[in-house]
């Protein structure tokens, strides 16, 4: 008797675990399901999970396929499953090809294709619906959401959208990230999708906004979402007469960790909050966009946003007077940006750099104490807090899977499915101030 192995969340069953629990069925004779815990889906980086183990279990039960059902929970229980069960065969979806190679030391290892565009075809009446998302451009951060997407429940990417990129191309892309819908027409590539992740270049991220949300699309676009507090304005008012999210994707606020530092920040520990710095910097490549691009690549436009997350966050988006000062290179462009900021109560002081390296910390000090989080703080996994006497630090560390962009896919779903409707993450309000601190700098950059 040949024995096949799976394993599975199975999280809002769909027609893509039917299909691969009948073709892992179909490998062998009997077939064995591991169904995970939440508390292994947390450990492992999953987040989002919405059915409760009980329903998840029940759901692969209907499906008449498994003999045996299992439940996962813990590192390192796939080899001992196989050599507990004697298992022949472990299989898994394509979207896993490589990462359980290792088990080919105990059975045979079989990834079969997982189902492309699911949602569409599934009628489900629950409140939860998965939803399905399409990419807008192909550059470095699409690979990245593509990844971190496979950690995040309830979502399914299943078109993309480039204006410029070669058939070839295209197809090399669809292959490698199983997506078959691939498009250089907009308004196509909407018909497909309830949702958009916009991370075509910086100029372009307003108009494909604008376009999608009048469509009824929800939003998720890289910062930053427009140039000016009007444009801003206009497409968070786009969103709300269409009733749909729009999010700007600033991965620190909705890192767990960066909450926990701006809530300890909040709570009164290191007393009145006095003074903000906040520093990113990146070498970047002289022929890359963000070196090459005078009017919309340049230290501010990358990495403003982020430094300026913390600081309208605890000082809110009153500020007196705001200054820049900017080192540009030979193209125009500014390899270094400093931005000071005076409040009533404080002092905010960001450095931005693409060409020039600085310490990359974020430092909040107080009456009592202060914060201090090491590079890179924008994916926070820890913080310390000091005091007066040297030795009296408390160090914080906190939960951080991937590369982090998993969290605010996660809020992007779980808001689009009306979950944690309150805007507290990131705000409507804080991302309309940031794109004014972004036309101001661009006003000043002009003269
Ligand atoms: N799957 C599929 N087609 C889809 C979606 C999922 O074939 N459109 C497959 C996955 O590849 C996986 C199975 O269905 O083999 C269960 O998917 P999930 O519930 O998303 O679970 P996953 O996170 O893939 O669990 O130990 C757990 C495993 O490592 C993977």
């Amino acid at each position: 008797m040949k024995k096949v192995l799976t394993y599975g969340t199975f999280d809002l069953f769909h027609e893509g675990h039917y299909n691969l629990l009948k073709r892992a069925k179909e490998l062998g004779d009997y077939l064995i399901v591991g169904v995970t815990t939440e508390h292994f889906d947390e450990a492992r980086g999953k987040v989002n999970v919405i059915d409760p183990i009980m329903e998840r279990i029940e759901n692969v039960k209907k499906t008449g396929l498994a003999d045996m059902i299992i439940v996962e929970d813990h590192e390192g229980q796939k080899i001992e499953d196989i050599q507990k069960y004697g298992v022949d065969i472990f299989t898994l979806g394509s979207d896993w090809i490589g990462n359980f190679d290792y088990l080919k030391n105990f059975c045979e290892v079989v990834y079969l294709e997982r189902t492309p565009n699911i949602s569409s075809t599934i009628l489900r009446k629950d409140k939860f619906k998965i939803v399905r998302v399409g990419t807008v451009g192909t550059g470095r951060m699409v690979p990245r959401f593509l990844a971190e997407s496979k950690y995040v429940s309830g979502i399914s990417v299943e078109c993309a959208y480039n204006p410029t990129l070669e058939e070839a191309e295209k197809e090399e892309f669809g292959k490698e990230h199983e997506i078959q819908c691939y498009t250089h027409d907009y308004d196509e590539f909407l018909e497909n999708v309830d949702a958009v992740y916009i991370a075509s270049p910086n100029e372009t991220h307003y108009e494909y906004a604008k376009r999608a949300l009048s469509r009824g699309k929800h939003v998720l676009s890289e910062k930053p979402i427009a140039f000016s507090k009007e444009k801003s304005m206009e497409l968070y008012g786009l969103a709300r007469d269409n009733n749909v999210v729009l999010m700007e994707a600033v991965k620190a606020a909705y890192c767990p960790g960066f909450q926990q530092l701006i809530n300890t920040a909040k709570n009164g520990r290191i007393g009145q909050i006095v003074d903000i710095e906040a520093n990113f910097t990146r070498l970047a490549d002289p022929l890359s966009r963000e070196r090459s691009d005078s009017r919309y690549g340049g230290a501010f436009l990358e990495f403003g946003p982020s430094t300026l997350l913390p600081v309208i966050k605890l000082f809110g988006a009153d500020y007196k007077d705001i200054r820049f000062d900017t080192i540009n290179d030979e193209n125009g462009v500014d390899i270094f940006t400093k931005v000071s900021m005076k409040y009533d109560s404080g002092f905010a002081t960001l450095k931005t750099g693409v060409g020039v390296k600085t310490e990359g910390q974020l430092v909040i000090s107080g009456t009592k104490g202060y914060i201090i989080a090491q590079s890179p703080w924008w994916l926070t996994r820890s913080f310390d807090i000091r005091y007066e006497k040297a030795d009296d630090i408390e160090h914080i560390e906190s939960t951080f899977q991937g590369d982090g962009l998993r969290y605010e896919i996660g809020e992007f779903i779980s808001k689009i499915n009306g979950v944690g409707n309150k805007d507290f993450k990131l705000t409507a309000g804080e991302s309309i101030a940031m794109a004014e601190v972004i036309e101001k700098f661009m006003e000043y950059r002009k003269v």
